[in-house]
Parts: C-alpha cells; sequence; structure tokens
C-alpha cells in the first residue's frame, strides 16, 4: 500500500482539482466564474457532484486554509472561493494592482526550456502571467517540476524603471506579462 504522505494525501487530491476547476477549466463541471475569478461554493459542490466528485464545505474550507502555497481564497461573506493566481481560462481577467518589484526575482525553469527562453524571453503561455518569485527555493521548486531545475534571475527594478508592470498575488507570487531576453541571467 502507498504510504499517505503530503503530497499524496486526499487534501492534495482536493487542491488539484480546486487548481483544475477555479484557473483553468470550470466548464468541466459545469461552473461559471467571474472576472476576479470567484465561484459560487454550493455551484462548486453541486457541479463537482454531477461529475462524481464528492466535496463538502468543510473539506473546501481545509483544502483553502491548509493550502502550502495559499492557492486559493474564500470571500469576505463566506460564499464564494477562488485561486488567487496561475490561471489560464479566458472566463477569468483579474485586476492585480500594480506594484513596485523589489530589485530581482526569480524565475525556475527546466534546463531544457533555457535555450528558448534565452532566445524569446519568458512567456506567459497557456497562463495569463509569468510567474516569479522572491527566493532562489521557490524557483528551483517550481523548475523541478518539468526537469532539472534551472534559476533564472530577473532584474525586476530596471523593467520597472522601464515601464513594465508587475502585480502580487495574495500567496505572495509575482506576476508579470512577459519578460524580456534583456533583464534575464542565468544562475550559476
Ligand atoms: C516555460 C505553480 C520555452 C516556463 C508554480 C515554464 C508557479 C518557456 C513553462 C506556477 C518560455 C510554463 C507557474 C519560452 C517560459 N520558451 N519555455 N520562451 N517562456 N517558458 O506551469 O512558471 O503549484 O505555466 O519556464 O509554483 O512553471 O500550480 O508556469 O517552465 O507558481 O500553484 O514554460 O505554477 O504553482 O509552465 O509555474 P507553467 P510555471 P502551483
Amino acid at each position: 500500500m502507498q504510504e499517505l504522505t503530503m503530497s499524496n494525501g486526499p487534501d492534495v487530491e482536493i487542491s488539484r482539482f480546486l487548481s483544475f476547476v477555479l484557473r483553468h477549466k470550470p466548464e468541466a463541471i459545469g461552473l461559471q466564474l467571474d472576472s476576479e475569478g470567484w465561484a459560487d461554493i454550493e455551484a462548486l459542490i453541486t457541479g463537482a457532484a454531477r461529475t462524481g466528485k464528492e466535496l463538502d464545505e468543510r473539506a473546501i474550507r481545509r483544502v483553502v486554509a491548509n493550502n502550502d502555497k495559499k492557492r486559493f481564497a474564500i470571500s469576505e461573506d463566506g460564499r464564494r472561493i477562488r485561486a488567487v493566481q496561475g490561471h489560464s481560462t479566458a472566463s477569468v481577467q483579474r485586476q492585480y494592482d500594480a506594484v513596485v518589484p523589489p530589485q530581482r526575482l526569480f524565475h525556475g525553469t527546466a534546463s531544457r526550456f533555457v535555450d528558448s527562453i534565452l532566445q524569446k524571453g519568458l512567456i506567459a503561455g497557456s497562463r495569463h502571467h509569468v510567474h516569479l518569485s522572491e527566493d532562489r527555493e521557490t524557483a528551483t521548486q517550481v523548475g523541478e517540476r518539468y526537469g532539472e531545475p534551472v534559476i533564472l534571475e530577473i532584474a525586476a527594478s530596471a523593467m520597472h524603471e522601464d515601464g513594465f508592470e508587475f502585480h502580487q498575488a495574495e500567496n505572495g507570487v509575482w506576476l508579470t506579462a512577459r519578460v524580456p531576453v534583456d533583464y534575464l541571467k542565468r544562475e550559476g
């Protein structure tokens, strides 16, 4: 029997399911997100049940509260839920405030993407933003998801001075539309 760990427990499965429907494919369970990403919790539970996924409000609240990356938030009135970043669905267009970034930010990627990135810059791909972190550790973990990790350093202050906008999601993830090659440096 497989050992139950932090990375395969039932709450991780719920977190993955929430990421899937709240970031990428709400239509898979007939769920509507507003442009800020909010979904009605009741509708989420009903939609999930329709596709055979049992979810209840307690489990949802537990996952939101304990989530390792604080990926989700519940509205002040307690009735809605959203993913705070990472969206690819066209139904969401979150209006994040523009904020001044720290001097340097980091992006973790896999070694096989580096040549392309150093030619084209960092592009958002299917998501709405390029995702950046303040620390190398997070960047390494992000890069490891796709292969041998490589850390890229982004001259965020210089980008900001040149007119590029930065945003920070509620869970600390930094977001920007793209990073041109001139502001990128491979570490190591
Ligand atoms: C790469 C996770 C070739 C980019 C993480 C990345 C993050 C290029 C991949 C969040 C490229 C996109 C996002 C170019 C970028 N040529 N490859 N020009 N520009 N790429 O998953 O940043 O756990 O959409 O380096 O922690 O890896 O889901 O983005 O490897 O915060 O909450 O294209 O997802 O958070 O992959 O990850 P992704 P990401 P969660």
